[in-house]
This record gives structure tokens, sequence and C-alpha cells, in this order.
């Protein structure tokens, strides 16, 4: 767990240190014609940040792990992230970060290691789980900083 946590900030870090250097430009340049620019890839993780900033308190209130999901592509469109300042865009995604890491330092071990049976993980995180398969909120979290990791790799893979 230390070790997740630790993976968890110093991505965050030094993510936030690599976005502030991409130049206005390039943060607003689509990676082909139909993909998201740099400013819209942390719209989204900023729009992933939050609803599952939702979901982890949640899941500290209830058994289950049953959660609404959100249209990723049309959440982009209509705040215009690419309209927004990309120094402001980075910190918000870094300082939301930050209070969720914070936050699940502070969830108790028994919670996060409780295997939850009701869950739509399956339809919300990943295509693999199957919906009689058990999960933990443990495994919701790493899931969470596998698709940070993923798409800052389709920002920086880029540039
Ligand atoms: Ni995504």
């Amino acid at each position: 767990m230390q070790d997740f946590l630790e993976d968890f900030r110093q991505t965050v870090v030094n993510a936030a240190e690599r976005l502030s250097q991409l130049s206005p430009l390039a943060s607003e340049t689509p990676r082909a014609a139909d993909k998201w620019s740099p400013k819209e890839i942390i719209g989204h993780l900023i729009d992933s940040a939050s609803n599952n900033h939702q979901r982890f308190v949640r899941a500290q209130f209830s058994d289950d792990l049953i959660f609404a999901g959100y249209e990723q592509e049309g959440w982009v469109r209509v705040q215009d992230y690419q309209g927004e300042s990309w120094p402001e865009l980075v910190q918000l995604w870094k300082l939301y970060n930050q209070h969720i890491l914070h936050l699940l330092t502070r969830i108790p071990e028994a919670t996060r290691l409780k295997l939850r049976y009701h869950h739509n993980l399956h339809q919300i995180a990943s295509e693999t789980l199957r919906a009689d398969q058990p999960v933990t909120l443990d495994w919701f979290m790493r899931d969470y900083l596998d698709h940070m990791k993923k798409h800052l790799g389709q920002i920086f893979d880029a540039s």
C-alpha cells in the first residue's frame, strides 16, 4: 500500500512539472484530427478526479460499489477545456489529485480490502471484470491511477 501511495504521489508531482513546461501551442494541439489535445486530456483527468473523489468517499458509507457513470466525451466537449488556461488546468488537476491522495491515506484497511459483491465496475472501470466477480476498493483505487497513467502517457509519448 505504501508503494502504491508513493507511486501516486510521484506520478502527480512529476507529471505536473512536465505538463507545466508544455508550450501554450502544444497544450492545445490534438495528437490527431479526432483526438483530444493535452488540455482536453487533462480536462478528462479532472473529470475523472471529480467523479472518483465522490466514489472514494461514498464507498465508505456503503457495502456496494455501484456508481453513476458519466459521458466522458460529452463532459470534455461541453466544458470547453480548450478555452481555459493551461497553467490553471494543470494546477487544478494537481491539487485535486493531492487531495484524493490525502483521502486515500485515510481509508481504513478493513474498508479498503473488504470484498464487494455488488458493484458495476465492469461497466464504469474495467471491461475485464465480470459482474459476478467480487472487487475491493483497493482494486478500484489502483485502477484510478492506471487510468491516469494511461492518459498522461498519451501526452508525454507525443511530446
Ligand atoms: Ni479515460
